[in-house]
């Protein structure tokens, strides 16, 4: 029999800086009991769902800060989508802005089971964009300034009958993060994003958001033989168009299944967790084909070391087109 498991991809449209967490939560409850109605076991929510995605604007003011963390977790607010999704037996993955006891700021991501117990959390590793403030942008990225990398890396853990692993957006452009993973066994990735269309450094690569996106993560799945799940919180939010473009992939890199809209839908899929073994015991046999004597550089070193130049007139150079 196959390890059959029924994944909602819950998209969301924007979230607007003077929206309450409470109305937040009252858009994931209806896509909960969609997703629930159409059969899902795993209902999987974006990155920083509760929230406008704040990194867009500079704030120095601590308290101001703060406001959009959870220092609990469910807390008032969330606490009905806990017991929503334990009433209706559907564990879910909700990405949100973590303030700790100990004072860390994470961009965290919850796996909670079927039977409303909390798996794991996981808290985003590769923090991109800039940690300071830069006014000159049409809008700013300063998730380096609101975040803290996460300690704890990449883990898996056994849930929804298979091997299950998070990350989280700028993650998904790493292939560490799926490798780490696909090392662990895993089955099943569910990563939330917030991608603005428009890239300040380089706004070449604007109309690549969608290719870049796509290409990452069925990358990841088919190297590592793995599902993918990937949740925008996309649309027009603060006057920032984000990419949505939500999508269920295979462990073949195909994809599955796909939002149509760039408001909230909930996108299905039928996953069968046993068809990531093919992938997994032929092309991809890690044990057998992997030759990590000549991957340490990956670990050791951390920026690009290029070799020495070649000295001035050297033949194999080029020559100044003029
Ligand atoms: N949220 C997040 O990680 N977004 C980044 C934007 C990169 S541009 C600074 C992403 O990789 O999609």
């Amino acid at each position: 029999m196959n390890r059959v498991l029924n994944v909602a991809a819950a998209q969301m449209g924007p979230v607007q800086r003077d929206h309450s967490r409470a109305d937040v939560v009252e858009r994931l409850l209806l896509m909960l009991r969609t997703a629930g109605r159409r059969g899902a076991q795993l209902v999987v929510f974006p990155e920083l769902a509760l929230t406008t995605f704040f990194p867009r604007r500079w704030s120095d003011d601590q308290r101001e800060i703060d406001a959009w963390f959870e220092t609990e977790m469910p807390g008032p607010e969330t606490k009905p989508l806990f017991d929503e999704a334990a009433r209706l037996g559907i564990g879910f993955c909700l990405g949100y802005a973590e303030l700790t006891q100990e004072g860390h700021h994470y961009n965290t991501q919850v796996m909670v089971e079927r039977d409303g117990r909390i798996v794991a959390k996981y808290r985003k590793v590769h923090i991109p964009g800039h940690d300071s403030n830069e006014p000159w942008r049409p809008f700013q990225h300063l998730e380096r300034h609101y975040f803290e990398s996460g300690p704890d890396g990449f883990g898996v853990w056994r849930a929804f009958g298979g091997i299950v692993g998070m990350a989280t957006c700028n993650d998904r452009r790493w292939p560490e993060t799926y490798r780490v993973m696909g090392l662990q066994g895993v089955e099943l990735i569910t990563i939330g994003y917030n991608t603005p269309i428009h890239y300040a450094p380089d706004p070449g690569q604007n109309a690549l958001q969608l290719f870049h996106n796509d290409l990452c993560l069925a990358g990841g799945a088919y190297q590592n033989g793995t599902w993918v799940v990937g949740v925008a919180k996309g649309g027009t939010e603060e006057g920032v168009e984000s990419l949505c473009q939500t999508a269920i992939f295979a462990p073949s890199g195909q994809v599955v299944a796909r939002a149509l809209t760039t408001s909230d839908e909930v996108v299905m899929a039928v996953c069968d967790l046993d068809l990531c073994f093919k992938f997994k015991h032929t092309l991809f046999q890690m044990d057998r084909y992997r030759e990590p004597q000549h991957y340490t550089i990956i670990t050791n070193q951390k920026g690009v070391v290029e070799p020495p130049p070649l000295p001035d007139g050297h033949p194999w150079g080029l020559a100044d087109p003029k």
